[in-house]
């Protein structure tokens, strides 16, 4: 069992959803740990993982992931829960509202942790595009304004599933998995 350390019901709903079918088990710990400034996730998840293991005992799983905004040089990056709170979906959409570049994706990092033992790290990422106005009710953060390449739906008009054929966080669970498969062979 891995204990996945997060505050955020809708991640833990689509890295369950992802795992359950290759019998990897997830438990939720709903506790925020701190994220230092930096300009990349990976760096993010490796300081937070030194203090999360000092704070649960067995397996962990940490997720850190942004929007990066090509237009927007790649804002709000590393601080999307930040732009999250404060100007939110509704915000972003303005700030692109003259700019015909939609294209933007999302990259989420996982690490994979426990005490003692270097942690490993997992990268998944989509690539897609701004939408003009949030649509949908689905998904959580800033699901209502990505259109996935491929899709005219925004993550916000998908179920959990159809967000997890493409979504980067499908991505990253595919290579957590991966890795979890050879270690048991
Ligand atoms: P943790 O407790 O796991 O850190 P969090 O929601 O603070 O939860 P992040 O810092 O990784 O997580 O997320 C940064 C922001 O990006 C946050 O506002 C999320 O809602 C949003 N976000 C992350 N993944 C997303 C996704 O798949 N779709 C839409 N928004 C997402």
């Amino acid at each position: 069992m891995i204990t996945f350390v997060t505050t955020n019901p809708g991640k833990f709903r689509e890295v369950s959803a992802a795992l359950a079918p290759l019998g990897v088990r997830l438990r939720r710990l709903d506790r925020a740990y701190p994220e230092i400034q930096a300009d990349r996730l990976r760096d993010v998840v490796t300081v937070a993982a030194g203090i999360v293991a000092r704070q649960v005992p067995g397996e962990f799983l940490i997720d850190d992931s942004g929007l990066f905004v090509d237009a927007l040089g790649g804002f709000p990056g590393v601080y999307s829960s930040y732009v999250y709170r404060t100007i939110g979906p509704a915000g972003i959409v303005t700030l692109m509202n003259k700019e015909a570049r939609r294209g933007a994706r999302f990259e989420t990092v996982f690490l994979l942790g426990r005490r003692g033992r270097p942690p490993r790290i997992f990268r998944g990422v989509c690539e897609g595009s701004i939408a003009r106005t949030p649509r949908g009710r689905g998904g959580f953060g800033f699901d209502p304004i990505f259109v996935p390449r491929g899709s005219r739906r925004t993550f916000g008009e998908m179920s959990v599933e159809e967000k997890n054929a493409v979504s980067h966080r499908a991505r990253a669970a595919e290579a957590l998995a991966r890795h979890l498969g050879r270690r048991l062979r």
